[in-house]
């Protein structure tokens, strides 16, 4: 299996993780960045599942070369109903299919090559994937996101850089024109060189621009944005801290490499200019395709748990990734585990102590706050979870949460950033009364919800 650009950079990504903790003097409060409509919505998905399926499928590869035979392609029984009735059982409200990956091959009868579905034997050359799946997604009342790989290792254009960002551009076209709304685009950093032996420099400028015309709806990620960056490693883990705002220059292209680069993508900048939040992407298996051989190493349930903590739970969305089989369904070991990770998280969350009881939150300073809750009695608390309004922003910098056992106030966890949604667990500690404190903030802090529930 090929190493990805991905796995390279997650030793980086940890390393450089403790790094922001103590972070210098923060901005005042002034012109701070907000979420568009789009991100916002993109953001509330909270889980979103990744499809990678092409003739890597077939032929048992992560990275295909653009050599593989379209003949190869030839799904047995596809059923797109059933990928998205396992996306809901799982509570996902998106899904991001491959419409092209590193190997050229398109998922669709594109004009523009003839390394395609339509040379395929399944359907006998007439079908469309991104039509089933995008068809699909809306009778589900599911979001649709396409995946167009910019490294093709077939395209003859490729690394002829005009020409190839035109064959690039007319690629997307066919995707925005054709197949109704798509709710995201994903721009794949990693990048090599093109069959000719040559790299392709990118004018990501016209391409950006390109689906903003066609899909102003659509929000694209890549490293580099515009609208939703990469959290920086494939491990399934968002940075602490993590802002949503960036500044745009850290990661100036899809693909830049660095350690300031990775820790810029991890951390986001409270002094950012721009709104980009962190998606985490990473599989719910050890590679991207399916790989048969791997049918016995899909996560299991509590790690699956442990991420929704790392990416949900830090302010990031979760791409999770479950690869279709060769015969175009999604494996009954991934469908399992899909309901086990939302029956866990419906548990879990069943029961907020807060919320049936008054919270009292108190301005302390220009940056400082403090929310209070008596529980009525005493509750066992192993699960903190914070959320700031994001439509106005994301503010808290650094926090502690206090809860009363037999009278004393003992700490039960403490953090950075919030943002969207920030959970903590703890030792499940029997408390009466909870605190809140907002310690630093950008700017004048507003009233961060609080919930609390039972824990493991
Ligand atoms: C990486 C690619 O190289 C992998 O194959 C996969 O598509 C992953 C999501 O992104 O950069």
């Amino acid at each position: 299996m090929s190493i990805s650009r991905r796995d390279f950079t997650r030793a980086a990504a940890c390393a450089l993780a403790g790094r922001w903790a103590a972070s210098p003097a923060l901005p005042r409060w002034g012109s701070r960045p907000l979420p568009s409509p789009s991100q916002l919505a993109w953001q509330r998905d909270e889980l979103a599942l990744f499809l990678h399926f092409g003739v890597n499928t077939f032929t048992d590869r992560e990275w295909g070369d653009g050599h593989e035979d379209p003949a190869v392609f030839n799904p047995t029984g596809l059923d797109v109903r059933q990928w998205t009735r396992a996306a809901k059982a799982g509570g996902a409200n998106a899904l991001i299919l491959t419409a092209k990956h590193h190997d050229g091959f398109c998922l669709w009868p594109s004009g523009v090559t003839a390394h395609s579905v339509a040379r395929s034997p399944w359907r006998d050359g007439a079908g469309d994937v991104v039509r089933e799946f995008t068809d699909a997604c809306k009778s589900a009342g599911l979001r649709a996101g396409l995946y167009l790989s910019p490294w093709d290792r077939n395209a003859a254009v490729y690394g002829d850089s005009p020409r190839y960002n035109e064959f690039y551009r007319d690629q997307l076209t066919e995707l925005l024109t054709r197949y109704g709304p798509i709710a995201e685009l994903w721009f794949d950093g990693a990048n090599g060189e093109g069959p000719n032996g040559r790299r392709q420099v990118y004018d990501w400028p016209r391409i950006f621009a390109l689906v903003r015309r066609l899909q102003p709806q659509a929000v694209m990620f890549s490293d580099a944005g515009p609208d939703v960056r990469w959290c920086g490693n494939e491990a399934g883990a968002a940075g602490d801290p993590n802002w949503s705002t960036v500044d745009p220059a850290a990661v100036p292209y899809p693909g830049a490499a660095g350690d300031a680069v990775i820790a810029a993508l991890q951390h986001g900048d409270p002094r950012g200019s721009v709104w980009r939040p962190a998606e985490t992407d990473t599989s719910i298996r050890p590679g991207w395709f399916h790989h048969a051989a791997e049918d016995a190493r899909v996560r299991g349930v509590d790690q699956l748990a442990d991420i929704w903590f790392t990416s949900v739970g830090r302010n990031s969305k979760l791409l999770l990734n479950v690869p279709p089989t060769r015969e175009g369904v999604l494996h009954q070991t991934d469908v399992a585990r899909l309901g086990e990770l939302r029956a866990r998280l419906t548990a879990l969350f069943a029961e907020d102590f807060a919320a049936t009881q008054p919270v009292h939150w108190r301005v302390t300073g220009a940056r400082t706050a403090v929310a209070e809750v008596d529980l009525g009695r005493t509750m066992t608390v192993g699960i903190a979870r914070l959320e700031e309004d994001i439509g106005r922003g994301q503010c808290v910098a650094r926090y502690a949460l206090h809860g009363t056992v037999h009278g004393d106030w003992r700490e039960l966890a403490r953090g950075t950033t919030v943002g969207y949604r920030k959970l903590d667990r703890f030792q499940p500690t029997p408390v009466r009364n909870v605190r809140l404190t907002i310690e630093d903030s950008v700017g004048a802090p507003r009233p961060v919800r609080l919930g609390l529930y039972r824990g493991a």
